[in-house]
């Protein structure tokens, strides 16, 4: 494909969620497939979390070959449209974009990046268009889902090689280490990044009566780390805590790739689970009206594809406590049936990320909208 220059804005509404996969798929439109990149951010102090290197004050900066710059120097007068404008998660673009998407006789290719959901109604929304009278142009609604017909999830083309080559180098213990973590060697290793309303009680003490082993519990993010806390975690003498520091994704990732078993949240913590192979927990982000549990139950539903029975009955109920369907003391024997099933949960962690990683990933799936799709001349 040839070199198009992409214009992508993303809003930080709050978390990391959604800076994490703009700057994701940034970076992997740079590195895999030569595109020249401009990722706008609204909020300078939040992207500086995640994306390493850039200055204190907001300016044009340039981060491994991304050119990111902050939406106030988003002015007339230069291009801010490019050959292909995201708008990421419907976050309004800016006026200026906005009124040079107007001006412009040739349309930019103009794609809403929603959020990843498995729910049936996705393949019939995914690539649906709209007309904007006020810009005259088309905008293009890509989802990221599970099936063939949707966006698909995010992946980066060497990230299962790359994985499976780490966990065989045995680096685990010195990046556990680099980050502060206490190794209890032959314990089990579990990371924690959830949000505040998850039924930490319940899971802990599911965790300390089901142990087979010291148990290290490692906690991400200031929602896991001030719960536990406040759960007096000095008396749990079956646990180990360490709260981790902030780290880079890379590390992440990494951090999911050495421990045995994790919560995360989020959907892109969601997508870098499945990829670590391991056995996970997804603590859904929460949304008015429950609109987050149809959206778990979906994604259960065609996660725990050929998992055997018990297993998949025990994971679904502990997902349900976990996010909330269920009372927080479902948890507790879905806990019980889990740890039993130890050995099969792992091999259909495994099988599952085996699985999914057959299939075409988010940017293969974009990349081949953005070269078909329909330019419009007015
Ligand atoms: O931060 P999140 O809770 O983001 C959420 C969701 O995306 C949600 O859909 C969205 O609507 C809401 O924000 C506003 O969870 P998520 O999606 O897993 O994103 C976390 C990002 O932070 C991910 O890219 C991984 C990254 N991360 C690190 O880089 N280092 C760390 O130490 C940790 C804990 C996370």
């Amino acid at each position: 494909m040839s070199t198009r220059s992409w214009h992508f804005y993303c809003a930080i509404v709050d978390n990391f969620g959604d800076i994490g996969v703009c700057w994701r798929l940034a970076r992997q439109l740079v590195h895999e497939r030569g595109q020249t990149v401009t990722l706008w951010v609204d909020l300078w102090e939040p992207a500086r979390t995640i994306i390493a290197g850039l200055p204190e004050a907001p300016v044009r900066a340039v981060i491994e070959g991304v050119v990111v710059r902050p939406w106030s120097e988003a002015a007339a007068g230069e291009d801010l449209t490019g050959d292909v404008l995201i708008e990421g998660f419907g976050c309004a673009l800016p006026a200026a974009t906005l009124a040079q998407l107007a001006a412009r006789a040739r349309k930019p290719v103009w794609i809403n990046l929603e959020y990843f959901s498995a729910e049936a109604w996705v393949p019939g929304f995914h690539l649906g268009s709209g007309y904007d009278p006020a810009t005259r142009a088309t905008r293009w609604f890509f989802f990221p889902g599970a099936g063939p017909n949707t966006g698909g999830i995010l992946r980066e083309s060497n990230l299962i090689a790359e994985r499976d080559t780490w966990q065989a180098s045995g680096r685990a213990d010195a990046l556990l280490a680099r980050l502060g973590a206490p190794i209890s060697r032959g314990g089990l290793k579990v990371a924690c990044f959830a949000y505040a309303g998850a039924p930490y009680l319940a899971w802990l003490d599911a965790l300390e009566r089901e142990r087979f082993a010291p148990v290290s519990v490692w906690l991400c993010g200031q929602a896991s780390q001030a719960a536990v806390t406040a759960l007096e975690r000095a008396n749990r003498p079956g646990l180990v805590f360490a709260d981790l520091p902030f780290v880079s994704q890379a590390d992440f990732d990494r951090l999911l790739w050495a421990v045995d078993l994790a919560i995360v949240r989020g959907e892109d913590s969601l997508a870098r689970a499945l990829w670590s192979g391991r056995p996970f927990i997804w603590s859904i982000y929460p949304q008015a009206d429950a609109a987050h549990h149809p959206k778990l139950e979906a994604w259960l539903g065609i996660y725990t594809e050929g998992f055997p029975l018990a297993l998949r009955d025990a994971y679904v109920a502990a997902h349900r406590a976990w996010n909330g369907i269920t009372p927080p003391e479902a948890l507790g024997p879905a806990w019980t049936s889990l740890m039993r099933l130890w050995p099969e949960w792992q091999a259909h962690s495994r099988a599952r990320s085996a699985s999914f990683a057959g299939n075409a990933d988010l940017l293969s799936r974009l990349m081949r909208f953005v070269t078909s799709a329909p330019i419009r001349v007015k």
